[in-house]
Formats: structure tokens, sequence, C-alpha cells
């Protein structure tokens, strides 16, 4: 007799979708937004900083500071959640992978065609002319409390370059939000993992998922507002929830056949 009530559904599902939020790169050292904030960035609220506004205002402090998260997350590596998601896509016939984080732990991990709805560090652009700006390949040396950092110039306009994230009050990218609802309404299986479900229209994907009749479960260490609206919410951290829920479910083999994320 199966522990868990979904245990069963999870392995009948065939198309499972996971959404992630900065909960699940935690545990790899990079800050949540829930998460005091340290060094020069100790008084500003990230919610404040990630606008667009701000950058007006101040673009130095704005490039500064994603800068020093780009820092943060090219000296951190995937961790056992990101590891059991990529699992766990080689374990069902299909799964669709959409976070809001705008670091490549994911991708580090081995997950494909991860579907970004806020955006990636490493996707600046021209603030003017939305030219893509090449990185150099080199992290970014910069110091560990946090400085301004004059953003660099676009060669095409000599605009100002920005940040590949979407600032609070900018659009999600449609194509990518036109298939995480897509994806939502149409699969078995949701996780809501390691988000606080505040930020919106990412959190209401779980709502979707819920209406559509799909198993939803939640992966947090804290009670969040989706606690009363999801099916079975799972309390604990999602480096050690998931590897466990993944060998549980799927045991060490794959049972999907021939499949890919997507
Ligand atoms: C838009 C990129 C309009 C930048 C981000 C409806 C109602 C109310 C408000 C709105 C609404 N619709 C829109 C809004 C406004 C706003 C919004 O939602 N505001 C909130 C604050 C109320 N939304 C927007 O502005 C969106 N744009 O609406 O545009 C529009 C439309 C058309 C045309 C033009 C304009 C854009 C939102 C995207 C903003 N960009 N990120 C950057 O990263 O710098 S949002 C950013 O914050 C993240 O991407 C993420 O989405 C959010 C943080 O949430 P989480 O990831 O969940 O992280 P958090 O720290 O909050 O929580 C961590 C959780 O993990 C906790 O629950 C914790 O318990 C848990 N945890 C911690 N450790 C672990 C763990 N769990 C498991 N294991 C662990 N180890
Ligand atoms: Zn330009």
């Amino acid at each position: 007799m199966d522990a868990a009530p979904y245990l069963a559904a999870l392995r009948d599902a065939r198309h499972v979708v996971v959404l992630t939020g900065a909960g699940v790169s935690a545990e790899s050292g990079v800050p949540t937004f829930r998460d005091r904030q340290t060094g020069l960035w100790a008084t500003f609220d990230p919610m404040q900083l990630a606008t667009p506004s701000a950058y007006e205002r101040d673009p130095s402090l704005v490039w500064g500071w994603y800068e020093w998260r780009r820092a943060a997350v090219q000296s951190a590596q995937p961790n056992a959640a990101h590891r059991a998601i990529t699992a766990m896509a080689a374990a069902v016939p299909r799964l669709t992978l959409i976070t809001q984080n705008v670091d490549d732990l994911h991708e580090r991990a081995g997950s494909a065609s991860v579907l970004h709805l806020h955006g990636e560090l490493g996707r600046p652009y021209c603030a003017v002319c939305r030219r893509a700006y090449a990185l150099p390949p080199d992290p970014p040396r910069v110091v560990p409390d946090g400085e301004r950092i004059e953003p660099p110039r676009c060669e095409s306009c000599g605009g100002r370059i920005r940040p590949g994230v979407v600032w609070f009050g900018e659009a999600l990218p449609q194509a990518q939000w036109r298939r995480a609802v897509d994806a939502a309404s149409r699969c078995d299986a949701f996780f809501c993992v390691g988000t606080s479900s505040l930020v919106q229209p990412a959190a209401s994907l779980t709502d979707v998922a819920i209406r559509a009749g799909a198993i939803t479960i939640q992966v947090n260490l804290s009670p969040t507002d989706m606690d009363a609206r999801v099916a079975h919410s799972l309390r604990g951290a999602a480096g050690s929830v998931l590897p466990g829920l993944v060998s549980e479910v799927w045991g060490g083999g794959n049972r999907g056949g021939q499949h890919r994320a997507r």
C-alpha cells in the first residue's frame, strides 16, 4: 500500500509540469527574494531594484546588482533539487520545466529547453535598440559587498546595456508565457517548487493546473498562499524532498521509453 496518495497518479502521469522559484536555488547559495540582502544591497528592497525606474534613476547601481548576482550564480553549483528535476524529466514521457529564476542552474544540471518566464542573467541587451549584448567569457569581477558598475554601451547605437531579465511592470516573454499556460492547462501533474507564489502572472499557473484537473503538489520549506489550493503540500527543503520523491515514484529506472523535456 503506497504511503502517499499521489504516488500512483504520478506514476501514470504522461505530462508533468514543474514550476520553480528562488527556493530551488537557495541550497546552491543563491539568495532568494525573501532573504535579507547583504553589503551595498542591504538597504534596498529587491522588488524596488528590479524595476525600469530604478535603472533609469541609477543605472550603475542596478547594473552593479545584477553583475553581483551573476558572479554569485557563476560560483554556485546546481543542487540535488535541480538534479532531481532532470531525473524526473528522464523518467516521464513529457516534462515541461518553467522557472521564475534568472540563473542557469537548471541548465547546468542538465535540464533542456527551460522556460524562463522572467528572463536570464546571461542574456543582457541594449535598452535602446534591444540588440543582444555578448558578455565577456570570464566571470564578472565584483567586490564581495557589491558596488556600482557603469553598464557597458551598445556597439551598434551606443545605448546602455540592461540585464536580460523581466522587471516588475514589464511584460513576460510572450512565447514562453503561452507555452507555460498551454502546458499547465494540459498536464497530468503540476509541481510548484520553492516559490512564494506571490508574483503574477507566474503564480497563476498553479491555478491553471488546478482548474485543468491536474494533480498539484507544492514543495516548500514554509507555508504559502498555495497551501489551501494545491492537492498536496510537501513541507521541506527541495534538495531533500524532490530526490526522495523521484526515487520513490520512478525508482532508478525510467518508465516512459524515449522521451525528452519539452
Ligand atoms: C507585469 C526577474 C504587466 C528580475 C522577477 C496581479 C496582482 C498583483 C500584482 C500584480 C498582478 N499582476 C501583475 C502584478 C504586478 C507584479 C507582481 O506580481 N507584483 C507582486 C509583488 C505582487 N507583476 C509584474 O510586474 C509582472 N509584469 O505584470 O506586467 C504588463 C503586462 C503587459 C504589458 C506590460 C506590462 C512581472 C513580474 C516579474 C518580475 N521579475 N524576476 C530579477 O530576478 O531581478 S520576479 C522575481 O521575484 C522572481 O523571478 C520571482 O518571480 C519572484 C520571487 O518569488 P520566488 O521565486 O517565489 O522567491 P521568494 O524569495 O519570493 O520565495 C522563495 C520561496 O522558496 C519561499 O516560499 C521559501 O519558503 C521557499 N524556499 C526557500 N528555500 C527553500 C524553499 N523551498 C524549498 N526548498 C528550499 N531549500
Ligand atoms: Zn543599441
